[in-house]
């Protein structure tokens, strides 16, 4: 299974993609099975497992469990070397492009590939693009690096466009986990217009007309986490439509 070249069928076809994002920090093993029979009965179209801080070894024990309850590519996407695991099928290789912390842009990337040669995980290439939303998140404290303010929209297109001639394979443009304010419509919108290759958006995305309108201003792929923890009724809104 070719997930990458799959993402970019789906884009050509115009269907949107959904991804599950689990943070094995936050989240219970023992409650994977059900948790995962709700995402398998959603339009949910990808699991992503990561977070910015994960103890070691979790993650590895957490994707082999929901391996056992879904036929769903199993994406990481790590926060850390430390949650790089064989169990899953692809890996968001991700660059921070907003940030201009050298450990971030190619540090962590040098360490990880010893590991990544004993997995036969598919690597995808991903420029990971912080916004700032409000607060500070999680991704500026553990990185220590700076979000590109949201009125700065010829540099977020630009760094993204870096990305991309930079020969990255996706670009994912963050509002951060538990965002206050998801991205605007106007900022994906500016971005997928210059890009040709797929559009992740994440962060602060709680309600299906939020999911339905990142879809509408251009994101190929949303990115949903935390409402799905706090919210299990939320998947009812998610349901597949048969
Ligand atoms: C975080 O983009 C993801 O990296 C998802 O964010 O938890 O706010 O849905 P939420």
């Amino acid at each position: 299974q070719d997930i990458y070249q799959d993402i970019i069928k789906s884009v050509s076809a115009k269907e949107k993609l959904l991804a599950v994002l689990i943070d094995p920090d936050k989240f219970l093993v023992e409650n994977t099975r059900a948790f995962i029979e709700k995402v398998n009965a959603s339009i949910a179209t990808h699991v992503f497992v990561g977070g910015s801080t994960v103890d070691d070894f979790v993650t590895d024990t957490l994707v082999a469990e929901i391996k056992k309850h879904t036929g769903l590519p199993i994406v990481l996407f790590p926060g850390d070397i430390t949650q790089i695991t064989g169990k899953a099928d692809a890996i968001l290789f991700l660059s921070l492009l907003s940030g201009r912390n050298p450990e971030y842009l190619i540090g962590k990337h040098v360490e990880a590939v010893s590991k990544l040669d004993k997995t036969e995980l598919q690597v995808i290439s991903t420029g990971y693009i912080l916004i700032e939303s409000g607060k500070e998140t999680a991704v500026q404290r553990v990185t220590k690096t700076n979000p590109i303010p949201r009125n700065e929209v010829q540099k977020i297109i630009n760094t993204a466009k870096a990305g991309q001639l930079l020969g990255m394979k996706l670009i994912y443009l963050e509002a951060g986990s538990g965002a206050e304010n998801a991205l605007s419509g106007e900022i994906i919108k500016s971005v997928k217009n210059e890009l040709n290759i797929p559009l992740i958006v994440g962060g602060g995305i709680r309600s299906k007309a939020q999911l339905e309108q990142a879809y509408k201003a251009g994101a190929d792929l949303v990115v949903i986490g935390t409402a799905f923890e706090d919210d299990d009724l939320f998947f009812e809104d998610l349901k597949m439509i048969n």
